[in-house]
């Protein structure tokens, strides 16, 4: 016991010297935090864990989200790298509660870290609030954990989703997927989900997304070499091209058109129609 209590001091003072923070968690995990470069939104302790959610933008927007969790055990001060995590995210609104399109929640290549993605189709507002419900399993047990969240509207104020009844008489939510709009022709592509009931929305496959990119501040002009968004079972999403000749205020006119050709929503941009009632925009 003499010996090894020099060597944990020494180890000790190895950390100390090596590490540029304080704080008394594992100095392993706090050295190499993967999503050190992310945005920490929510912290949440329940049941002697600490559940830390991660983007890449500050705050839950509307739209869709790119959303990073790790599980600290607060026991240990370790990140737990075996877990099962669901996530249920709920609106509770005055008149209703309502779920939305969300992904399951994937192992990363970075130990401890898991991935998923959310698309919230409204902002909270001062009477209404989402809510992050979390149920997670561990060695066997299972957890739940929730948070009430901020979803608010993006920055920009540039629409990113539409939730709409089409022809069918189906609801349907459509999201542009994050890009960093160019001059040039850039990727494009976008999700398609139908809203079951309350809490379901799957992805729906084998549709088309018409594009039509004008900019309503210019004569409404076009632009060449666009590619309409077709499905691609890879990624669950729709792809496409979309072309962007100058910078300035774009409207994504789209109509979503189903395997048999119906328009289910959207119309098309002519002379006399200026705009399709389904569209994204973006600003750069
Ligand atoms: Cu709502």
């Amino acid at each position: 016991m003499k010996i090894i209590k020099p060597i944990i001091a020494i180890a000790f003072l190895a950390i100390a010297l090596t590490s540029c923070t304080e704080e008394d968690n594992d100095p392993i995990n706090l050295a190499e935090n993967p999503l050190e470069e992310f945005n920490l939104l929510t912290t949440i302790e329940a049941n002697a864990h600490k559940i830390e959610v991660y983007s890449d933008q500050d705050q839950y927007t509307v739209g869709y989200n790119e959303l990073f969790y790790r599980i600290k055990d607060q026991n240990t001060d370790n990140y737990v790298s075996n877990a099962e995590i669901v996530q249920t995210p709920i609106m509770h609104m005055t008149s209703m509660m309502h779920s939305c399109p969300k992904s399951d929640i994937i192992k990363t290549e970075d130990l401890g870290v898991y991935r998923g993605f959310t698309v919230f189709q409204m902002p909270g507002n001062a009477e209404e609030h989402w809510e992050l419900n979390l149920e997670y399993t561990l060695d066997g047990q299972t957890f739940t954990a929730s948070e009430r969240i901020a979803v608010k509207a993006p920055k920009d104020d540039k629409r990113r989703v539409a939730s709409f009844m089409g022809a069918d008489d189906k609801r349907y939510v459509v999201a542009m997927m994050p890009m960093a709009p160019a001059v040039k022709v850039n990727d494009f592509a976008a999700m398609v989900f139908t809203m079951e009931n309350m809490m379901q929305f799957p992805a729906v496959p084998d549709h088309f997304l018409k594009i039509d990119p004008r900019m309503p501040g210019m004569g409404n002009h076009s632009s060449p070499n666009n590619e309409d968004l077709t499905y691609d079972a890879a990624t669950g999403t729709y792809k496409g091209k979309l072309s962007l000749t100058m910078t300035g205020y774009w409207k994504i006119n789209l109509q979503l058109i189903d395997p048999q050709g119906t328009v289910l929503k959207g119309e098309e941009v002519t002379e006399d129609n200026e705009a399709s009632s389904l569209f994204f925009e973006l600003e750069f």
